[in-house]
């Protein structure tokens, strides 16, 4: 059985990219959530991962730390599922488009934290934000006039590709830029996914706030 160690589901994005990875694969998982930024959560996190950062997915004696490198271990795991795409090029656009995400948009990371109880409304985005939102639709776009025909995530089916970009939906659908309507189509098609809503659901039950988030 595969354990997956998560912080608040209210506000860790990197934690939400693989437990988005394994509910919408149906691949069982147990949850330890540790709650961040409080007395003794790093203590709690160092007992998984010398990173002393969430996500951390146990898998016997292996542990696998990094939101992108989970991933790339579930898909190892399980080589008959199409955590990326089966088609080469796809998955090379895939991983491309991932990649992309885990390093970059640190403008939109910055102005626009994931909380996912915050009223939703825009603030006002700076040039970086704003090219930052541009450049996640222009890829987005790219992706879905490619792969419509297949399904409405990124790569048609959902792929891991979508797991990483999960908490970008978050974040469009709490400070609501200015989108295309491809994009809007695509954040529908993710916020009706039962792993979404059970993710929504697992926030919505925590209590615990973090002052310098809200
Ligand atoms: N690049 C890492 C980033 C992980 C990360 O920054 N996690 C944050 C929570 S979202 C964390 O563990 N913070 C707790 C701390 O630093 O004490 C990944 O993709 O997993």
């Amino acid at each position: 059985m595969l354990t997956l160690v998560i912080g608040n589901k209210s506000y860790s994005s990197w934690s939400m990219r693989p437990w988005m990875l394994l509910e919408s694969f149906q691949i069982p998982f147990d949850e330890i959530v540790i709650p961040l930024y409080v007395e003794g959560s790093k203590q709690q996190i160092l007992k998984h991962t010398p990173s002393g950062k969430v996500p951390v997915l146990i898998d016997g004696e292996t542990h696998v730390w990094d939101s992108l490198s989970i991933c790339e271990y579930v898909a190892e795991k399980f080589p008959d599922r199409a955590i990326w795409p089966k088609d080469a090029q796809a998955r090379a656009l895939a991983r491309s488009m991932s990649a992309e995400m885990h390093s970059s948009f640190q403008a939109l990371r910055q102005q626009c934290g994931m909380v996912v109880h915050r009223k939703k409304g825009p603030v006002e985005f700076s040039a970086d934000t704003l090219a930052d939102i541009a450049r996640i639709e222009s890829m987005w776009a790219f992706s879905r006039a490619k792969y419509a025909k297949d399904g409405p995530f990124l790569f048609g089916a959902f792929s891991a590709a979508d797991a990483m970009y999960a908490p970008v939906v978050v974040r469009f659908d709490v400070y609501q830029p200015k989108i295309s309507a491809t994009t809007r189509a695509y954040m529908d098609a993710m916020t009706q996914t039962p792993a979404w809503k059970k993710w929504m659901a697992g926030a919505a039950a925590e209590t615990w706030r973090i002052p310098r988030f809200e």
